[in-house]
């Protein structure tokens, strides 16, 4: 059968004919799966990658119409004192406790970059445990229930939504499905899809992966808002009396699910919207800025200012820009609403350049070795622009971000990098709460007091989420105790240990 003639003439018109060309090899499935791709909004979608890619080959510098967050609206964790961290941190626990947090888990990207072709989530950075990314993070969601529950003698649930792609659902749902949902409530996590968006190449074509199929990616992790209304998923959180979300990446091993001082502190300041930020390392540590452009609350990418601005100090010597992203968002679930009904078509197409395989003329598929396709990808923080009270909250690098992004082969953001951050981490709760390590042969292992985030810590000791959420509460377990390295606090030693 040959293909309709109406169609091949629009197609033609419209520069992608070529997506036809083996029309004739196709089965009937194969032929019903392509005509549904190739909807009107195909080739305008193509017309929009090739010029937003022309457009972004020389970005625009945005130097002279940038300024740094006013400093009230910026939080610090450092340079706050204790009682105002205990006042967010009783906030949030009150907000959790009253079931209005949920998390949502931006989990659709490929993960091109470390190299694994299943989710990232379901990565296992080496930790002696064996945990992966998605059993820490659902742990460290019971234990944050469990500590809002016992201040206010109630059940708490925090529901975990996951926004998966075509690519990730499959085998995200099947890893739930076989861990028991880590013991968390199946109706509780909550899984929905964010749509694709065909790859095109650098003159405006489609690209064809198969004989009758499209190169497709996902729409980008802005993609949630549109998501949210296809999944009709801000009904379910208002249905459950959600009022807040913190929205976060896959791949930051130490991400505080729920953080009560993150939601307290944005909840007691109003805000709709919110971004926690890390200090940046150094000037031209290739993070985004959060900060504002032309009066809007903006992430501003690396690429987008000049050395010369990047590198201004403010009169405390600090970075002038100095607030990284790190992916991790709060909003109100009426922002959220607003977004998605309101600004969702005014957000940027952003584009990204990369290597796509495709079917050449003879029908023979070809891995290209540079890149040949402009994916376009909405981003998550280009909503900051419409809230109408911003906060940034800044935290300690070493405490809650270290990103897993590249395989061991880089020097930074490695399966090495984040198993190294965690056990760093646990090593000092472990050490504050008075513990001291000794090696198989019963030696004392010298203590190490300050650890930079990329080496090993001396001793080797991995606490469950499941007994404590930011290192609170071990001093019952651990205080004047001796424990042989390498040395795994779990809910079962906890209790022997507590009964000891
Ligand atoms: C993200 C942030 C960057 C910085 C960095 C810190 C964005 C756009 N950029 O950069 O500013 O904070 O993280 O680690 O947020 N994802 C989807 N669907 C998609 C694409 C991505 O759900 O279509 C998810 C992905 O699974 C991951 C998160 O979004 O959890 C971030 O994606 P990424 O790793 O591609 O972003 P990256 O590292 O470029």
């Amino acid at each position: 059968m040959a293909a309709p003639a109406e169609l091949r003439a629009r197609l033609e018109r419209a520069g992608q004919g070529h997506l036809l060309r083996f029309w004739p090899e196709l089965g009937p499935a194969q032929r019903s799966a392509l005509l549904a791709a190739l909807g009107p909004g195909l080739a305008e979608h193509c017309a929009l990658a090739a010029a937003a890619r022309g457009r972004e080959r020389a970005p625009p510098r945005l130097d002279g119409r940038m300024e740094p967050l006013p400093g009230a609206l910026l939080g610090s964790a450092r340079r706050s004192g204790p009682a105002a961290l205990q006042r967010w941190e009783a906030e949030g626990f009150h907000q959790i406790s009253q079931n209005k947090v949920a998390v949502l888990l931006l989990a659709g990207g490929q993960g091109t970059r470390l190299g694994v072709s299943y989710p990232k989530g379901m990565y296992d950075v080496g930790l002696p445990s064996g945990k992966t990314l998605y059993q820490l993070q659902a742990e460290r969601i019971r234990k944050v229930e469990q500590l809002a529950g016992q201040r206010y003698h109630r059940r708490c649930i925090i529901p975990w939504y996951i926004m998966t792609s075509e690519f990730t659902l499959g085998p995200t749902e099947e890893f739930f499905a076989e861990h028991n949902y880590f013991n968390l409530e199946k109706s509780n996590v909550i899984m929905f899809e964010q749509r694709m968006l065909p790859a095109v190449t650098f003159d405006g074509k489609a690209i064809l992966e198969e004989k009758g199929k499209i190169a497709m990616a996902p729409d980008g992790n802005g993609g949630l808002y549109r998501a949210l209304m296809d999944n009709k998923i801000l009904d379910d959180m208002k249905e459950r009396g959600i009022q807040y979300v913190h929205v976060y990446c896959v791949d930051n091993i130490l991400v505080k699910m729920a953080d009560p001082v993150f939601i307290g502190f944005c909840v007691s300041k109003g805000a709709d919207c919110g971004a926690k930020v890390v200090e940046k390392a150094y000037p031209t540590e290739p993070v985004g800025v959060v900060c504002l452009v032309d009066g809007l609350y903006q992430v501003v990418e690396y690429s987008e200012i000049s050395p010369e601005t990047a590198q201004q100090r403010s009169p405390d010597g600090r970075l002038l820009y100095s607030t990284g992203n790190i992916c991790n968002h709060f909003f109100t679930v009426d922002f959220l609403q607003t977004v998605a009904q309101k600004f969702e078509p005014q957000l940027k197409h952003h584009v990204a350049i990369k290597k796509v395989p495709y079917i050449d003329e003879e029908g023979n598929l070809v891995k290209p070795l540079k890149p040949n396709g402009i994916k376009l990808e909405k981003f998550v923080f280009d909503v900051f622009q419409f809230s109408k009270n911003f906060v940034a909250f800044e935290v300690e690098r070493e405490e809650e971000f270290s990103p897993l992004k590249n395989a061991d082969t880089a020097e930074k953001d490695t399966p090495t990098t984040a198993r190294q951050s965690l056990l760093a981490q646990h090593y000092r709760w472990a050490r504050s709460a008075g513990a001291t390590f000794v090696d198989e042969n019963g030696c004392r292992i010298p203590e190490k007091f300050s650890l930079s985030g990329t080496e090993d810590p001396p001793a080797v000791c991995e606490i469950s989420p499941l007994v404590s959420y930011f290192g609170e509460g071990l001093e019952v377990y651990m205080k004047n105790r001796e424990f042989c390295s390498p040395f795994i606090l779990n809910e079962n030693k906890a209790e022997m240990l507590r009964n000891y």
